[in-house]
């Protein structure tokens, strides 16, 4: 069972990681997206600001859907005003009170693995192994504080399932590069934590692709879904 200091300390770093990853792909990617989406036929005017925010509102859903054979399920919305962005999730299926690092991914081509994904066929699709799929950390759905791709792995505020239930709510500030992956259909919600052997904690023989002192279970994600722009205004 991994539980405390072991955790939080290399969620921690994970999450360090994976934000300066995120800060370097997110800048290059995003703004092209953006741009494709939102200016079509345009005039040429100010076509090559760094602004990529488009000023209209959109909201996006998205179906989460298990991962490593996991029971999560879910459905959420992010209702993105400007940088504004409401969040919304229910899901069900998750490890018991066990913490549940939940981020919004991008820059990649914005969809979740399936098993087929697990190239090193250890079991399961981890966290390197999805990334091609889903892309780096843009915004971290922490309960409080800091949502930046910095608090990626702050265990301590993030949800810990009781009942195996998360239901989130948060209205929170996204980066611009997080604002366009949503307007363009590429944001992916991806939370983590699973319990493959149905232990009913975190452990196992197969340790994490981010840190070999931890079991798999407690990196790999859990359940993913596309944040899909349903209607923009
Ligand atoms: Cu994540």
């Amino acid at each position: 069972m991994i539980r405390g200091d072991h955790t939080v300390n290399t969620l921690t770093r994970i999450g360090a990681a994976a934000g300066a990853a995120a800060l370097l792909g997110a800048g290059a990617a995003m703004p092209a997206q953006a741009h494709d989406g939102h200016h079509h036929g345009g005039s040429g005017a100010g076509a090559g600001a760094a602004v990529a925010v488009h000023p209209g509102s959109t909201l996006g859903f998205a179906k989460v859907r298990e991962l490593n054979g996991s029971d999560a399920w879910g459905v959420a919305t992010v209702h993105l005003k400007g940088q504004k962005a409401d969040v919304r999730l229910s899901a069900f299926g998750l490890v018991r009170n066990a913490p549940h690092a939940m981020h919004f991914h991008a820059g990649a081509r914005g969809t979740c693995p399936t098993g087929a994904a697990d190239s090193n066929d250890d079991g399961f699709v981890s966290v390197s192994e999805g990334h091609p799929f889903y892309g780096d950390i843009v915004t971290s759905l922490t309960t409080s504080g800091d949502t930046s791709p910095a608090s990626g792995l702050a265990i301590d505020r993030f949800p810990t399932a009781p009942r195996g239930r998360i239901t989130y709510h948060r209205t929170i500030t996204v980066d611009p590069a997080a604002a366009a992956a949503i307007r363009a259909g590429n944001a992916v919600l991806v939370v983590h934590g699973v319990d493959k052997n149905g232990s009913g904690a975190y452990d196992g023989p197969v340790v994490s692709d981010l840190d070999p002192s931890l079991p798999m279970e407690a990196t790999a994600p859990a359940g993913c879904g596309t944040v899909r722009a349903l209607l923009r205004y």
